[in-house]
């Protein structure tokens, strides 16, 4: 009750006080307004947004950078899941008990979730790229929030490849590829020598470099933060899984990564709708993401949201309602995307139950709540002002937040 009273009362001070920078006039070249809300939930700061002067511009666009006006909630740590397995435990053991109701959320997954004093929330998109997208670009663009120093936690399980990692293992990206953007043909149509019936944008064979991009085909974060989060969780001891997984591991050559016990793993990340299985459909996705890096990424994990979450708070971070450098991408394997020597793809996948999820939903917790500890506990000393600033590139492939890519074609 006083929540919500408190709530309707900032909103309105930040209607009020966010009016006055549409009316400047074009004379003046820049303006800023500052609101600071107080509250006894101690809530206090304030923020500023600039609106840039279209003189001073080369297309005339008026461009806004903004904070939050009067934003109820700036949150240090928001967790993003995509589905109750994978909230569960956070919403548990951090007391996230708060909902709070957020329009345009899924109808299934309607709240964010909120500890006590609002420095660690939770948010769970629904699978799929259109429930991720949807979700992070309303959740982006609510009043209610102020993102502007948020660290962003994507904690989700997935698909992996046997010669990378093992069901438990939680993995870092780098690089997270949407491999489902391309032409395809069903593989029993396709010419004697195609690897497979998937052929990118714009060019005529298979794996060649697309001549046609969409934006979202690949995202680069950043390493420093990625390499804190891992280094932090470095003494975790992980979930080894029930019996029946390491029997599944051990149809696995002996060699691989497949083969042994969940370790925690630097390696990137796929996205897309279908859900894929069998070596060949690993072959055409594997050499997609290695195209559109230029051979900088592998992915060890297989998933259905990541490059829509981040294409959404890509846009957000280009507003500065966000911050594009503070985002870390964990991804813990429940199944293999490709089968053991001595099964086929479908006896593998449709007959065999693998049952990696409970070890893969408890590793993701496992090794991600240090590091939310660590930004909580250091938050004056190194994450306020980010410590862990990137040295590589970050961003799209459309250098949408400045920089410049080492994949891609070259710009004219
Ligand atoms: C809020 O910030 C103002 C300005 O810095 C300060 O004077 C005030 O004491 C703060 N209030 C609380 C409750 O921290
Ligand atoms: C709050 O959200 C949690 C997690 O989704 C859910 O289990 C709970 O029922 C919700 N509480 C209310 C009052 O809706
Ligand atoms: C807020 O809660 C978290 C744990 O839920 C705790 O670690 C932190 O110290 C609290 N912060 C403040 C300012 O009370
Ligand atoms: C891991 O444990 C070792 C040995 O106890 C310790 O020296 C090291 O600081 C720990 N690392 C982290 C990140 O906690
Ligand atoms: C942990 O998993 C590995 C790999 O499957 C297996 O070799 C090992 O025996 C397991 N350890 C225990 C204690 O179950
Ligand atoms: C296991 O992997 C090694 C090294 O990659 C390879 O030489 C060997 O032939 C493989 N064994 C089987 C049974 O596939
Ligand atoms: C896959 O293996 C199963 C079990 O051995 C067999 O029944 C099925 O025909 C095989 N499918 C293909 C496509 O080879
Ligand atoms: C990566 O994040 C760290 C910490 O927030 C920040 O200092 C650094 O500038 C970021 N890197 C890039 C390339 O933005
Ligand atoms: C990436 O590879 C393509 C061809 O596959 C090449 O045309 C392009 O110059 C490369 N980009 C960079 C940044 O090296
Ligand atoms: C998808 O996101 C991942 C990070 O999770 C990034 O490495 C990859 O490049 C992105 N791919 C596309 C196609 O957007």
């Amino acid at each position: 009750m006083k929540l919500g009273i408190l709530i309707s009362a900032l909103l309105s001070s930040s209607f009020v006080a966010a009016n006055p920078i549409f009316r400047r006039a074009k004379s003046e070249t820049s303006a800023s307004v500052s609101v600071s809300a107080t509250s006894s939930a101690s809530l206090n700061y304030t923020q500023t947004a600039t609106i840039h002067d279209p003189a001073s511009t080369t297309d005339g666009v008026w461009s806004v950078t903004q904070g939050r006006f009067g934003a109820v909630f700036k949150p240090k740590v928001m967790i993003i899941n995509m589905f109750t397995k994978e909230e569960t435990l956070w919403i548990k053991n951090l007391d996230l008990m708060f909902n709070i109701s957020v329009p345009m959320l899924s109808p299934e997954y309607p709240y964010v979730h909120s500890n006590g004093n609002f420095s660690v929330m939770s948010v769970t998109t629904g699978e799929g790229e259109i429930n991720a997208a949807t979700t992070i670009s309303a959740l982006a663009m609510s009043p209610l929030f102020d993102f502007t120093e948020t660290y962003f936690l994507i904690s989700g399980i997935a698909g992996g490849s046997p010669d990378m990692v093992t069901i438990g293992s939680v993995t870092y990206a780098k690089y997270a590829v949407q491999v489902g953007l391309a032409y395809e043909v069903d593989s029993r149509e396709i010419p004697s020598d195609w690897k497979y019936g998937f052929v990118n944008f714009n060019t005529d064979e298979n794996n060649e470099y697309p001549l046609t991009i969409y934006g979202s085909e690949i995202f680069e974060l950043n390493e420093s933060l990625m390499r804190r989060a891992m280094h932090v969780a470095s003494n975790v001891t992980l979930n080894n899984g029930t019996a029946g997984n390491v029997a599944i591991r051990e149809k696995y050559n002996s060699t691989a990564p497949a083969f042994d016990s969940p370790k925690l793993v630097a390696c990137d990340t796929a996205t897309s709708d279908v859900y894929w299985t069998g070596n060949l459909m690993a072959q055409a996705m594997g050499d997609f993401v290695s195209t559109i890096s230029n051979g900088t990424a592998k992915y060890c994990s297989t998933q259905q949201e990541d490059n829509a979450t981040l294409e959404a708070m890509l846009r957000a971070a280009k507003h500065g309602i966000l911050d594009f450098n503070r985002i870390v991408v964990t991804r813990s394997i429940s199944d293999f995307d490709s089968p053991p020597p001595s099964l086929n793809a479908t006896s593998f996948f449709f007959d065999t139950y693998q049952g990696g999820s409970s070890a893969a939903v408890q590793n993701l917790y496992i090794a991600g709540l240090p590091f939310v500890k660590d930004i909580l506990h250091n938050w004056e000393t190194l994450y306020r002002e980010n410590q862990f600033m990137p040295k590589n590139y970050i961003g799209d492939y459309f250098e949408t937040l400045g920089g410049v890519r080492n994949f891609g074609l070259s710009t004219e």
